[in-house]
């Protein structure tokens, strides 16, 4: 119950203890995802992280972004992890196996799949939020990103180059781990179709060490499914057109492509400020119209809301997850179509729910029978996902709804115990604690 919670700490303690987290798990080159679960970068928390460094300090949160981008594949890919040289999580770098993959970069250990990309929010953030600081800031964050920006230009085109293979448009994912939402509903159609090969080498899980519950993580069924995939694309050595052609699991992913529009218009914007390059700002708007048109004809009939498409079956997923208002962060729909998916947004199915802690859009809808409270993608409260859903409406002109799920997403982590994420009748912090992301965008909240 909402009683057994510690108390809700102040705003100026809550931004002090957010600001340790970041502090603690700072390498010096860069913050990990969390202290022991995650002890390197991911791609899509870099991003996050950068975000609340920008309140702390303009430099460290260039250098953020810069760690990453210094990963940066030859064809332009961001790999979804830099490995630090921790130990401890797995697939580690040796599992990985990416040190014969032609496109790797030389200095530096990766995985060899990508993340949603959000990194060209992240610098816009950096940007706006150093302009409001001081002249210095302002030149530090605009030098950063009119040096960076060709990088992200890169990314970018990798992503419509590679990942738009089908006819819907949708930015295609190769394995679950891509979408950021590992074991979630949507995947489970695909996911049972992976088949895991007798000659999966052997390995053991270390992620249940770094949690109170199993019951918190996705499963072994679900892990052997995780490292089959790796195994497929280590066989074609990660290149990115044979990974499509191969791989057992190829799935349009309408939250990302919607991140995909977001992120190319926004990275538009950007090189029109800082850059002279017309036509590769054009291509980023073609880029993001088409992928807006992907997730709005993505939209199933009945609930109006936005769906994944199984590449390999040729058929819709539509499962009941957050991922469904995927419309609302990049437009494109219609208003009437958005005023009917804000309306379910706030009903009892979701946010509207009475049981809920806080008026947080959970993973999957409390009602559908998918539905687990505890396990990861599949029932909790994200902080972050809370804060791009805020950033996008107030960047939409939605500002009283960005105001409220900001308010909300506060109440969540008020604990200050920086949870991966949260139980949507409890508020109990789930995963791990002092998540680096969560911290970030909690910093955010409170600027
Ligand atoms: C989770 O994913 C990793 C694999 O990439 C894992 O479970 O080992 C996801 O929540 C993902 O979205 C996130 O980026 C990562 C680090 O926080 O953890």
């Amino acid at each position: 119950t909402a009683e057994a919670r510690p108390k809700m700490l102040p705003a100026l303690a809550l931004a002090e203890r957010a600001a340790a987290v970041l502090r603690d798990n700072d390498t010096g080159s860069l913050v990990t995802a969390a202290p022991r679960l995650y002890p390197h970068m991911w791609s899509w928390d870099a991003a996050f992280i950068a975000i609340g460094l920008a309140q702390l300090d303009t430099g460290r949160a260039v250098a953020e972004l810069d760690t990453l981008l210094a990963a940066q594949w030859r064809d332009g890919m961001i790999p979804h992890i830099v490995f630090t040289s921790a130990t401890g999580y797995f697939p580690g770098p040796d599992r990985w196996g990416t040190d014969t993959a032609p496109q790797r970069p030389r200095h530096v250990r990766t995985s060899g799949i990508c993340q949603p990309p959000v990194h060209a929010i992240a610098l816009r953030r950096i940007v706006d939020v150093a302009r409001r600081k001081s002249r210095a800031d302002a030149e530090l964050a605009e030098g950063f990103a009119t040096g960076v920006w060709q990088r992200l230009y890169r990314w970018h085109r990798w992503i419509a180059r590679y990942r738009i293979v089908d006819a819907s448009g949708l930015v295609a994912i190769v394995h679950g781990w891509e979408s950021g939402m590992d074991n979630s509903p949507r995947w489970d159609e695909p996911y049972a179709r992976v088949v895991p090969g007798a000659d999966l080498p052997p390995y053991a899980r270390l992620d249940l060490l770094a949690v109170d519950d199993p019951a918190e993580r996705p499963s072994d069924d679900d892990y052997r499914r995780y490292l089959w995939l790796i195994e497929q694309l280590r066989r074609v050595n990660y290149q990115p057109d044979h990974a499509v052609n191969t791989s057992d699991f190829l799935v349009g992913d309408t939250f990302t492509t919607a991140l995909f529009s977001l992120a190319c218009d926004v990275l538009a914007e950007l090189g029109e400020e800082l850059t002279s390059e017309r036509d590769q700002v054009a291509e980023l708007r073609q880029w993001a119209g088409q992928a807006r048109r992907a997730v709005a004809l993505s939209r199933r009939p009945d609930s109006g809301m936005a769906a994944d498409r199984d590449i390999r079956q040729g058929n819709w997923i539509a499962t009941p997850t957050l991922a469904g208002f995927s419309p609302l962060l990049c437009g494109g729909a219609g208003r009437r179509a958005e005023a009917d998916l804000l309306s379910t947004m706030d009903s009892s199915d979701w946010s509207g729910h009475p049981d809920l802690f806080a008026a947080v859009v959970p993973s999957v809808s409390p009602r559908a029978r998918q539905f687990d409270r505890c396990r990861y993608w599949r029932g909790p409260q994200w902080p972050v996902l809370a804060w791009l859903f805020s950033w996008a409406f107030e960047r939409r002109g939605w500002t009283s709804r960005a105001a409220e799920l900001r308010t909300q997403g506060l109440r969540l982590t008020a604990d200050g115990s920086f949870g991966e994420y949260y139980e949507p009748f409890t508020g109990r912090p789930l995963g791990s604690t002092n998540q680096s992301w969560t911290a970030a965008v909690v910093l955010d909240w409170l600027a």
